[in-house]
């Protein structure tokens, strides 16, 4: 691991032999680290990673000009798991209390856990969290009339502008540093889930009110013609506008970039971590995305988050802080079509393929639920190509910790490793193994091989059936250099491989440091 001397060092001494001082500043300041996580985009759903549907003009040049992996993954198969391990470097699996919150949950990491963010703001960053969070907000008993705390400031975000849970989800309103945006206190906001609020329209009971029905669940309090999930009361004012979403995320993201640009400048870096709502239901894009595609409208709102990031690039561009900021982005879980609307989204996909040649989806243990579209772009640092190095979000802790020149603390990010030399793609060599997640499942990839233990009751989604897992399910073992699509188990023809993975991930599940 270098620490921050050796990292300025280091810096100093590439940076002496170039004449532009702009240049030479840039490299001996530590780059601004923007993530950028996108919901529900798969694999196979972009310009990068062989999507023909669509095009993704944004993502097309950020791979153009940086480093596109091809095995990097996500913690777990849907939201709350995966943000969970990217922030704190523990696999989700280790914490049954990581899985997908409703909308009043209450904070799911303990205010002052080490974080990304906060071992970057104890290293000097400035830092930040904008859009999707569904990490729980407040105490139990959440009043969101008032300052809704613990919030991301007790784990080291300096900002926050927040989606608080998810799109389908009540209370369907920001909040910006622990306060509801544009709320009336003439009309405060009550959210409940389980029972129904009296007087307020849900969605099965007022099917007429809707611009589209529910498929599965979605059927309780109606914001904007659209039933969610949850019931909320009050907050006419504050309530969001879905087609306005994915413009006021991203504005607060790129204002913040422009403010931060002259401190960041002069040396004092920032961490940005900004959360898309795209591609999440309800799909709702701006009317100036709408139609735009040839595969409806799950691949109209990919397009607008290609705009996102296009905005994210503007502003960094714009702030001349593009050759100093290393920018990566990826998503949460992988894709999945219909989650629980009738939007159109399968009977408009003509042909397009969300999880490529990746078997599974969202929800599921196989490839698909948990490999994720990952591009690194650093200007200033990474050369553009392919790597197929073993990734995963569960070290960004301590890789982003080396970044800074930072030693986090020992407690820190118990499953996060320092894969810096790969994420900047001066190494091909990733992980040697690690651990996916979906729901009650572990698999574990190990070079070549995906080994998913044997179970004997049914997993994955209630609502997803091809990510369904049946009862009395044998051990299944795949070789993903000859079949990277999962279609033939040789778990039998292979028994010592089964037998050393199946002791390593056993080991894994109490022990973060068990090696083969
Ligand atoms: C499921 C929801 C789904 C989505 C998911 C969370 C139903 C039937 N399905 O329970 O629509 O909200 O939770 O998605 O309610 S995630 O990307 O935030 O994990
Ligand atoms: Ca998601």
């Amino acid at each position: 691991m270098i620490n921050r001397r050796s990292f300025l060092q280091l810096a100093a001494a590439a940076g002496a032999s170039v004449v532009a001082g702009d240049r030479v500043r840039a490299q001996t300041q530590r780059p601004n680290i923007v993530v950028i996580l996108a919901d529900d985009i798969g694999y196979g759903d972009t310009g990068p990673y062989g999507a023909t549907k669509l095009k993704t003009p944004n993502l097309d040049r950020l791979a153009a000009r940086g480093l596109r992996f091809t095995n990097a993954y996500c913690s777990s198969a849907t939201c709350t798991p995966t943000r969970y391990a990217l922030l704190t470097g523990e696999y989700a699996f280790r914490n049954p209390k990581a899985a997908v919150l409703p909308g009043n949950a209450p904070m799911l990491i303990a205010p002052g856990r080490h974080t990304v963010a906060s071992v970057l703001k104890e290293s000097g960053y400035t830092t930040a969290v904008v859009g999707k969070w569904h990490l729980g907000l407040g105490d139990d008993n959440v009043d969101w009339n008032g300052v809704i705390k613990p919030g991301p400031a007790e784990i080291g975000f300096d900002y926050s502008f927040l989606i608080p849970a998810t799109g389908d989800r009540t209370p369907c309103v920001y909040t910006e540093n622990d306060r509801v945006v544009g709320l009336d206190p003439k009309d405060p906001i009550e959210v409940q889930y389980g029972t129904p609020i009296p007087g307020e329209p849900t969605g099965v009971l007022n099917p007429g009110l809707l611009r589209w029905h529910p498929s599965h669940g979605h059927d309780q309090t109606i914001v904007n013609g659209i039933s969610r999930i949850g019931y909320m009361k009050g907050g006419d004012s504050a309530r969001w506008v879905d087609e306005g979403m994915a413009d006021t995320i991203t504005r607060k993201a790129t204002d913040y970039i422009r403010k931060q640009g002259p401190t960041a400048r002069e040396g004092k870096p920032f961490f940005l971590y900004f959360n898309t709502h795209d591609v999440h239901v309800p799909r709702v894009p701006h009317p100036r995305f709408q139609g735009k595609t040839g595969c409806g409208i799950r691949c109209d709102a990919t397009l607008q988050f290609d705009w996102c990031v296009g905005q994210i690039m503007e502003a960094l561009d714009e702030q001349q802080l593009d050759e100093n900021t290393l920018l990566v982005v990826t998503s949460d879980n992988g894709p999945v079509i219909d989650d629980g609307y009738e939007d159109g989204a399968f009977e408009d996909l003509n042909g397009h393929t969300p999880a490529g040649h990746l078997r599974g989806s969202k929800y599921s243990i196989y490839e698909a639920g948990t490999r994720m579209p990952f591009l690194v772009h650093w200007p200033g640092r990474v050369k553009p190509g392919v790597s197929d190095a073993l990734m995963t979000q569960v070290d960004f802790l301590a890789t982003f910790a080396a970044l800074a020149g930072a030693t986090p603390p020992a407690a820190a990010g118990p499953d996060s490793l320092n894969m810096l030399p790969a994420l900047l793609g001066e190494s091909t060599q990733g992980r040697k193994f690690l651990v996916e997640h979906a729901g009650a499942l572990i698999a574990l990839r190990m070079g070549k091989w995906k080994y998913i233990p044997a179970y004997d009751r049914p997993v994955g989604s209630m609502y997803w059936n091809r990510a369904q897992r049946p009862a009395n399910s044998p051990a299944e073992l795949y070789d993903l250099d000859a079949d990277p699509s999962e279609t033939a188990n040789v778990a039998a023809r292979f028994p010592a491989v089964v037998k050393s993975m199946d002791a390593l991930l056993e080991a894994l599940r109490t022990n973060p440091k068990a090696q083969p």
